[in-house]
């Protein structure tokens, strides 16, 4: 039985024919001995010499381990180990992102980055509005976009819930969205919430103002397109799909609808199952190339260091950059800040992110103490001074709404 490995280090890899990787890894073993059992474990090899596996097999279809960095490992996959119309991300993951975090020789392995080669790409159509889109549907070219999700998270009626839109929308912001543990609860059901916030949105664009409101519609996989599509006949002017519990399909399934005319907002609820550990399980960098490859609109991306959530700003810059790369022939994706958001540290976030970016306050709204429609005032108010680069003190003094959100919640 003929012995193969996978070690090429230094070797030059097409980019136009694999799909490069690198992993994070900790082991006692040598690396280059965990390399290669995670090179071997992904393509051609499993845990023993094999009588099956030939040359022309492993030519044709090991992967290759490129670069060793320190705990960094480079793997290259030959484009011809992936199977992308039928299996797609599903597939992708499992070879890229399966059966490795099980090996025994590892302690720990984090899937940090991926590239795939254009014939990958191009078989992927991206978003179908993307940040662009998103800023023509709302009349916004140039500042960053300023939602609320509504709160509380769940037990508002769907006609609280469009007095809340209206309200935020009355005080200027321009997205609201669902959160992502309200779906078709019985104080809330779908379609009479969906309805109520399309006249709610009616009612603000007949006053001048455009606003979305993204609807969440994750569910079962066989429903997710009915929903979508009932979603928008009733007036949603935006959906909502959480990646994660629902999956990489479901966001393609609705984005390349052909009868959906309308974004997609990806939550992300569960990634820090995943993303969290800096020494095992995947980036959210990785996760932001799959969602814009699949056609989500805007996704959420971290708050750079500020808020409630964990994050760093290297780590919400990288996930930024996966959005709004050149590399990849698709729209780019609106970067959604979220989490612990507040009027006072949106100068922070602007100074971090940039104006090509959603940042939107839940409780950072809803808590302000003359209610949703002058906590929305608040935001806007502090996107405009960080827009105009005004100091958010000295714009607080002529502005009251966030002089009071200053007051309640403070810069930090
Ligand atoms: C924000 C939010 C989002 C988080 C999730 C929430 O509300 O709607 O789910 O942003 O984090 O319920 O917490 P608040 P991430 O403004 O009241 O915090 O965006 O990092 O995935
Ligand atoms: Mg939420």
């Amino acid at each position: 039985m003929n012995s193969y490995s996978y070690m090429a280090l230094g070797e030059e890899i097409d980019r136009d024919a694999y799909v490069v990787t690198k992993y994070r890894v900790s082991t006692d073993l040598p690396i280059e001995k965990a390399a290669e059992a995670i090179a071997a474990e992904q393509s051609t090899g499993t845990w023993t010499g094999i009588s099956t596996l030939n040359d022309d097999v492993f030519r044709k279809y090991a992967a290759k381990v490129t670069a060793i960095d320190g705990d960094m490992v480079t793997i290259a996959y030959p484009e011809e180990d992936f199977s992308i119309r039928v299996g797609a991300v599903p597939q992708i993951l499992s070879v890229i992102s399966g059966n490795l975090y099980g090996l025994g020789a590892l302690k720990g392995v984090r899937l940090e980055d991926v590239e795939f080669p254009k014939g990958i790409l191009r078989q992927y159509k991206g978003p179908k509005f993307g940040d662009q889109g998103l800023r023509e549907i709302l009349h916004r070219p140039e500042k960053p976009l300023v939602g609320t999700i509504v709160k509380p998270k769940i037990g508002l009626s769907p006609e609280d819930t469009a007095k809340y839109i209206y309200e935020a929308g009355s005080g200027g912001l321009t997205n609201g969205k669902d959160d992502e543990t309200l779906v078709d609860q019985i104080f809330c059901p779908i379609e009479a919430r969906t309805k109520a916030v399309a006249e709610a949105l009616d009612r603000l664009r007949e006053e001048g103002h455009h606003m979305v409101h993204a609807i969440n519609i994750s569910t079962n996989g066989q429903d997710i397109r009915e929903l979508a599509e009932d979603a928008q006949s009733w007036g949603a002017t935006q959906l909502m799909v959480d990646v994660i519990t629902c999956g990489y399909g479901a966001v393609q399934a609705v984005a390349e609808d052909p009868k959906i005319k309308i974004p997609v907002h990806v939550h992300r609820t569960m990634h820090a199952a995943m993303t969290k550990d800096p020494h095992n399980g995947i980036s959210m960098r990785v996760i932001a190339k799959l969602v814009r490859m699949c056609g989500g609109d805007a996704l959420h991306i971290g708050t750079l260091g500020a808020g409630k959530m964990e994050g760093a700003v290297t780590e919400g810059r990288a996930n930024q950059d996966a959005c709004q790369s050149d590399d990849v022939p698709y729209k780019k994706v609106m970067p959604v800040c979220s989490g612990g958001m507040f009027p006072g540290i949106v100068p922070k976030v602007v100074q971090a992110a940039g104006n090509n970016v959603q940042i939107q306050a839940g409780g950072g709204v809803a808590g302000h103490p003359e209610g949703v429609r002058a906590g929305a005032k608040a935001m806007c108010q502090a996107i405009d001074s960080a827009f105009e680069g005004i100091p958010i003190e000295e714009y607080a003094k002529t502005h009251h709404e966030l002089q009071l959100a200053l007051d309640r919640w403070g810069t930090n």
